[in-house]
C-alpha cells in the first residue's frame, strides 16, 4: 500500500498552498489527512481534486500516519511534533522549533537529500524560506568552487509573516491609493496607513522598505538575520561559514528576493558560475541584463525554481560573485521543499 501523509496546519498560508502543490506532484501517497486547530475541524478542503474534511489536532490524529508535515507556528511545534513522532510518524517540521537541534537534520534535496536518514527523534526541519530561497543555488556553487563567506541582503515578501502579511499590505495600499503627494514628506505614510498596532509589521510597508524581519534577538541582529546564518552553515555543511546578513521586508505579495555576495576558496569567473547554475535541475538562470531580463519576485510567484540573475564578478573581490536571486517563499520556500523531504520518505513506507 501507499503511505498516510498528514498535513498539520492546512488552513495556514503555507498549507493552503501545499495542497495546492499536493495536488499537483506525482502521486505517492494513500489517505492525506488535513489536521488543524479545533476551531478549523469539520472545515471542507480540496486536494487533489476531492474534499477532505479537517480533523481537529489531538494525539489520535496521528494514528496510522506515516509522514507528518508541520506548518503551524513554532510553539504549536514544540509541543505537537514529538507527540506525532511517538506515534509512529516521521515529522517533517517546518517551524523553527528544531532547525538547530543536532539530532534533527535540516534538508533540501539539493544539498543534503541524504540526511534524511539520519533522524534519533524522528523529526527533520524544513529551513526558514529566507534561507531556502537562496540554497539550491548556493548548494550548486558550493560544490563547484567551495564557499567561504556569505553576505546577503533580503527583500522578503510579506506572505512570510502569514496570512495577516498580504491583509496588511493590501489594507496600506488602499490607504495610500490615488494620494499623489505621499511619501515626500517625513511621516506622511506612517499616518496615512491604518494603525501599526494591527499590523503585523513594526512601520509600513506601502511605499516603504522595513529592516526588521522576524523578532528582535539583541545585539542589533532580529531573528531571520541569525536564522540565515546559522541554518546556512548546517544546510551547506560549513560550520565555520562567515555569514552576515539584514533581512529587509518589502511591498511584495510572495517570493523572497536576495542580494547575494558570496566568496569562495578561489577565483570564479561569472561566466563558469553561469554554467554551473544552468546545469543545475532547478535552477533558472534569467541573466540578460542588456535586455532587461533579470528575477523579479513579480514574474516568479507561484513557480518553483530558484530563479538567479546580474551574476558578476565582484570588481574589488577575486574571488567573490555578487548576483540576485529570487524563489517563491511559500512552495520552495516552504510547502515545496517539506514535500519534497516527505516524498524522499515515501518509499519507506510503500509495501
Ligand atoms: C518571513 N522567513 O519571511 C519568515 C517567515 O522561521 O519559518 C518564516 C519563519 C520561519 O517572515
Amino acid at each position: 500500500g501507499r503511505p498516510t501523509l498528514a498535513v498539520v496546519g492546512a488552513t495556514g498560508a503555507v498549507g493552503t498552498v501545499m495542497l495546492d502543490i499536493l495536488s499537483g506532484r506525482p502521486d505517492v501517497w494513500g489517505e492525506i489527512r488535513l489536521i488543524a486547530s479545533a476551531r478549523s475541524a469539520g472545515k471542507l478542503l480540496r486536494v487533489r481534486g476531492r474534499e477532505v474534511a479537517v480533523v481537529a489536532l489531538s494525539p489520535e490524529a496521528f494514528d496510522g500516519v506515516d509522514v507528518a508535515m508541520f506548518d503551524v507556528p513554532d510553539e504549536v511545534s514544540a509541543e505537537w511534533a514529538p507527540i506525532a513522532a511517538s506515534r509512529g510518524a516521521v515529522v517533517v517540521d517546518n517551524s523553527g522549533a528544531f532547525r538547530m537541534d543536532p539530532d534533527v537534520p535540516l534538508v533540501v534535496p539539493e544539498c543534503n537529500a541524504e540526511q534524511v536518514r539520519a533522524r534519533p527523534k524522528g523529526i527533520i526541519a524544513n529551513p526558514n524560506c529566507t534561507t531556502l530561497s537562496m540554497m539550491a543555488a548556493l548548494g550548486a556553487l558550493h560544490r563547484a568552487y567551495g564557499l567561504r563567506e556569505l553576505v546577503v541582503a533580503s527583500y522578503q515578501a510579506v506572505s512570510g509573516a502569514g496570512v495577516v502579511g498580504p491583509a496588511r499590505l493590501y489594507d496600506e495600499i488602499e490607504a495610500v491609493a490615488g494620494n499623489r503627494s505621499l511619501g515626500t514628506v517625513a511621516g506622511d505614510v506612517r499616518k496615512t496607513v491604518p494603525d501599526l498596532l494591527d499590523s503585523p509589521f513594526p512601520a509600513p510597508l506601502a511605499l516603504n522598505v522595513v529592516p526588521a524581519a522576524g523578532s528582535y534577538k539583541g545585539d542589533g541582529w532580529f531573528s531571520e538575520e541569525l536564522k540565515v546564518r546559522n541554518e546556512s552553515r548546517k544546510i551547506l555543511g560549513i560550520p565555520d561559514l562567515k555569514v552576515s546578513a539584514t533581512c529587509v521586508r518589502v511591498p511584495v505579495v510572495t517570493t523572497h528576493s536576495l542580494a547575494v555576495h558570496a566568496t569562495f576558496a578561489g577565483p570564479v569567473t561569472a561566466a563558469d558560475a553561469r554554467a554551473v547554475l544552468e546545469a543545475a535541475p532547478t535552477v533558472v538562470v534569467l541573466d540578460d541584463p542588456e535586455n532587461g531580463v533579470f528575477p523579479t519576485p513579480a514574474d516568479v510567484v507561484g513557480t518553483d525554481p530558484t530563479y538567479v540573475g546580474r551574476i558578476r564578478q565582484a570588481l574589488d573581490f577575486p574571488n567573490t560573485l555578487d548576483m540576485f536571486v529570487c524563489g517563491d517563499n511559500l512552495r520552495k520556500g516552504a510547502a515545496l521543499n517539506t514535500a519534497e523531504i516527505a516524498e524522499l520518505l515515501a518509499p519507506e513506507f510503500t509495501s
